[in-house]
C-alpha cells in the first residue's frame, strides 16, 4: 500500500518558529536527501523531518494540530476519518531543496483490533519513516487496555519507543473539573494528572519523561508538547551524527 498524503496546509518554517521559538533549531538541521526520509508527493519527491500524531478518533489529534498551526485546517469531529490516508501540514525548511518539517495526522488507529491488524504493516512503515511519534490518549481515561494492546504491537522494543511521546489530551476534563478561564489545573487536578502519568508509564512501559498532559481544546501546555517534540528530534540528530 502506498503512503497517500493529503496536504492540508503549507507554509514556511519561519511562521511556525514565530509561534514557537523553541523550534528555531530546525533551521540548522542538515537533512540529507536519503531514501529513508523520502516521500512521494504529487509535486515530486520530498525529504521530511516527520512528526506523526496517532490515536483513536475523538482523542483530539486534529484539534492538536490546529492549535499548533494556529489555524483551523484539519477537520475536527470528523467521523469519516477511518479512511487510511495521512493528512499533513508542511513547513518548508529550505529555500531551494524539497526539505520539509511535516506534521502528520494518522487517523483511526485503535478503531477496531481487526482493522488494526490488517493495517499493522502499513502503520509500521509510516512509523519507520517518522522522526517523532506523538501517541495521543486522553488524560480523563481510566482504562487503557485496548490502546496499550495496539501500542505494544506498533512499538515492540525500547529502541522503537525512544521516539514516542505519549500525550495525554483533555487535561481539562480530569476530575475535579474547575471552571477557571483560561484553563489552569487546580492542585487536586494536578495530583490526578500526575497519577495518570505514572499509570500510563507503567501500563505502556515508557519512561515518565516521555509522557505529558495537555489540552488542545483549552490550549494548555502546548509549549510543553512542542518542547517534547523538539527533545526527541534533537536527540535523534545527535545520535545520527
Ligand atoms: N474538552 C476538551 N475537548 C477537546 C480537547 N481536544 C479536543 N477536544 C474536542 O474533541 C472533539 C474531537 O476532536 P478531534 O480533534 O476531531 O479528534 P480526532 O478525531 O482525534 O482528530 C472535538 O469536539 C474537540 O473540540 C480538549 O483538550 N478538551
Ligand atoms: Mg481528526
Amino acid at each position: 500500500m502506498s503512503l497517500d498524503v493529503q496536504i492540508e496546509y503549507e507554509s514556511d518554517i519561519d511562521e511556525l518558529i514565530e509561534r514557537y521559538s523553541s523550534l528555531s533549531f530546525l533551521k540548522s538541521i542538515q537533512l540529507r536527501a536519503d531514501a529513508s526520509i523520502s516521500w512521494d508527493r504529487e509535486s515530486g519527491t520530498t525529504y521530511d523531518l516527520q512528526v506523526i500524531f496517532i490515536g483513536k478518533t475523538g482523542y483530539g489529534k486534529s484539534t492538536t494540530l490546529n492549535s499548533i498551526i494556529g489555524n483551523r485546517v484539519f477537520e475536527t469531529n470528523d467521523v469519516s476519518s477511518c479512511t487510511k490516508k495521512l493528512h499533513s501540514a508542511e513547513y518548508k525548511l529550505h529555500s531551494k531543496k524539497p526539505y520539509y518539517f511535516s506534521l502528520c495526522d494518522l487517523p483511526g488507529v485503535g478503531e477496531s483490533t481487526e482493522a488494526d491488524e490488517r493495517y499493522l504493516e502499513w502503520y509500521r512503515d509510516i512509523l519507520l519513516k517518522s522522526n517523532c511519534v506523538v501517541y495521543v490518549l486522553r488524560a480523563d481515561q481510566r482504562d487503557f487496555t485496548i490502546d496499550e494492546k495496539i501500542f505494544s504491537s506498533l512499538f515492540q522494543n525500547q529502541a522503537e519507543k525512544k521516539k514516542v511521546i505519549i500525550a495525554l489530551n483533555y487535561a481539562d476534563k480530569v476530575e475535579p473539573i474547575n471552571r477557571k478561564y483560561p484553563f489552569q489545573p487546580s492542585e487536586a487536578q494536578l495530583i490526578n494528572l500526575r497519577n495518570r502519568v505514572n499509570q500510563v508509564s507503567q501500563v505502556f512501559d515508557i519512561q515518565r519523561g516521555n509522557i505529558l498532559f495537555y489540552s488542545a481544546g483549552e490550549q494548555y501546555n502546548m509549549k510543553i508538547l512542542i518542547n517534547a517534540i523538539r527533545g526527541i528530534i534533537q536527540q535523534q540528530y545527535k545520535l545520527l551524527r
